[in-house]
């Protein structure tokens, strides 16, 4: 074996080692993603771990109005179903987004109840894992805003949110729901959220890939484990092969 063969192989073990010391002491501290159990599991828990000890507190890049992405935008919604349409027939006036779990007030909040919340627009970049992207102003309520009025129980981990449309579903630990980016949005570009993006009511995750940003939900859930969602893996997205952490 010549000696640069050698040393590469010494750095290989190194690094594996490294990566498995990572996830470690992401266990210990808490910080072991959903998905941490697969053949990337090392890989995502180093991810994730250093995401949350060095940008915990980070805003995404938000952009001038300039920059805002003219259409027509590759998004993929199909059409929607019956009880969309029904839904969108009346101004979306039946629209509920429910909300549960951990909280001291279960309730159920219709889209005006959410707009008279504070609200909060932002300028930011979706990123889809496919490869493009747009920039689009966000206009909703901080889930943060959503959250303190429910009262979240200290032991709350997680916010689960789950879509009209069947087999969407995602969650974010409590540093993403409380961040201040974090919305519920309802506005896009200054008009109302069109309903190929979401409306009446979106998840806005932009420290994040697009897919975390769940389009038409009507449910939060409120958590300290995502061992009894979907198969425990914190989305439907690891179901598929994606990582559940997809912060960017
Ligand atoms: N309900 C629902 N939410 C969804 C999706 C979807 O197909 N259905 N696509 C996701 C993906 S992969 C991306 S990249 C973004 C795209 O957002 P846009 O349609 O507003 O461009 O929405 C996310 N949220
Ligand atoms: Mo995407």
């Amino acid at each position: 074996m010549s000696k640069y063969s050698r040393r590469r192989w010494i750095g290989a073990a190194a690094g594996a080692s490294g990566l498995a010391g990572a996830a470690a002491l992401a266990a210990r501290y808490g910080l072991l993603p959903p998905d941490h159990g697969g053949l990337y599991g090392a890989g995502e828990s180093l991810t994730y771990a250093a995401q949350r000890v060095l940008t915990r507190h980070s805003l995404a890049r938000e952009f001038a109005p300039s920059q805002i992405s003219t259409p027509p935008f590759a998004n993929s919604s199909s059409p929607r179903d019956e009880e969309y349409k029904r839904l969108q027939a009346e101004g979306f006036a039946g629209w509920r987004l429910a909300i549960d779990g951990m909280i001291a007030r279960p309730t159920s909040f219709s889209v005006a109840d959410i707009q008279r919340y504070p609200s909060r627009s932002q300028i930011t970049h979706l990123a889809c894992e496919e490869g493009w992207s747009m920039i689009a102003q966000w206009t909703g309520a901080p889930l943060s805003i959503v959250l303190d009025a429910v009262g979240v129980l200290p032991q709350a981990r997680y916010v689960v949110y789950f879509s009209q449309e069947k087999g969407w579903w995602d969650s974010i630990d409590m540093a993403d729901a409380l961040h201040p980016q974090t919305l519920v949005a309802y506005g896009m570009n200054g008009g109302e959220l069109p309903a190929a993006h979401g409306g009446p009511l979106r998840m806005r995750v932009p420290r994040q890939l697009g897919y975390k940003s769940v389009k038409f939900i009507n449910r939060l859930t409120v958590t300290d484990t995502l061992k009894s969602f979907g198969k425990g893996l914190g989305s439907a997205a690891p179901e598929d092969g994606y990582a559940w952490y997809a912060g960017i």
